[in-house]
């Protein structure tokens, strides 16, 4: 049985945001469904390089509990029993592939903004909040995702964005939500971070920041009883200011 988000009701969500001086965003699965983005392009980048490797929505939830694609390929290269050697260059060059097919796929246009994302980016502008990005993903990845979504300038909207490689350790450790803090110069406590999973909340919760989470498709289960509040998506938040 899971334990429910221990502190606050959705109702209170809307006014945890607005007090906020700062909020971090975490990408995949938060600002975006990406993931099954991520899981189409792993198996065209296997597929062109001869591998007859092909992650199914199954596989692909119990590999995403390794955040970072290079550590995810390779955690599933070292479960193969007969496997060709994989190189550190080799798994680069996969994963660089992988990303070009990525951007490939965001550019059709078929992974939007999650409901209410565009909505409190534009509320928080207008109330002063500061915005910031903290993600295992890579900044193509962002850069491609949100162009397409906000627009060429899409990063003059945010005070500061931290990725996967700026850091040596990936969540759930804290290190891109720490080095968001020392960028921003503000307290954990004048934050909230919006993450969609349980390796996220981790890694905020490390950095003492409060969390909202949004439900997203693969981490629907986890456990979110150290978040502050859990919405199934931040359209609750309008609802909720409009009451
Ligand atoms: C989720 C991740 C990433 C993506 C794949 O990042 O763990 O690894 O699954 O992107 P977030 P890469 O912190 O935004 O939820 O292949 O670029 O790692
Ligand atoms: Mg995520």
């Amino acid at each position: 049985m899971q334990a429910e988000a221990a502190t606050i009701a959705p109702s209170s969500a809307a006014e945890l945001i607005r007090n906020a001086a700062a909020l971090i965003f975490d990408v995949d699965g938060t600002l975006a469904e990406t993931e099954e983005l991520h899981r189409r392009a792993f198996n065209l980048a296997f597929a062109g390089h001869g591998l007859d490797w092909h992650w199914d929505r199954a596989a692909y939830k119990d590999l995403l509990r390794v955040t970072g694609g290079k550590e995810r390929i390779r955690a599933f290269h070292t479960r193969q029993w007969i496997a060709s050697p994989l190189s550190d260059a080799d798994i680069a060059e996969l994963h660089r592939i992988k990303t070009a097919h990525f951007a490939e796929l965001v550019e059709t246009g078929c992974c939007p903004l999650r409901p209410g994302v565009a909505d409190l980016l534009t509320a928080a502008k207008a109330r002063g909040q500061r915005l910031a990005i903290a993600t295992t993903t890579s900044h193509g990845n962002i850069d491609a995702l949100l162009s397409r979504a906000l627009g060429a300038r899409w990063a003059a909207d945010f005070d500061a964005i931290v990725a996967g490689d700026d850091v040596r350790h990936k969540k759930p450790a804290p290190d891109v939500y720490l080095d968001i803090l020392a960028r921003l110069k503000l307290a954990p406590s004048d934050c909230v971070a919006i993450e969609d999973s349980a390796n996220g909340l981790i890694a905020a919760s490390r950095a003492s920041i409060p969390v909202l989470i949004t439900r997203s498709m693969y981490f629907r289960d986890d456990d979110f009883s150290a978040a502050r509040v859990v919405l199934d998506d931040l359209s609750e938040l309008d609802a909720k200011q409009k009451n």
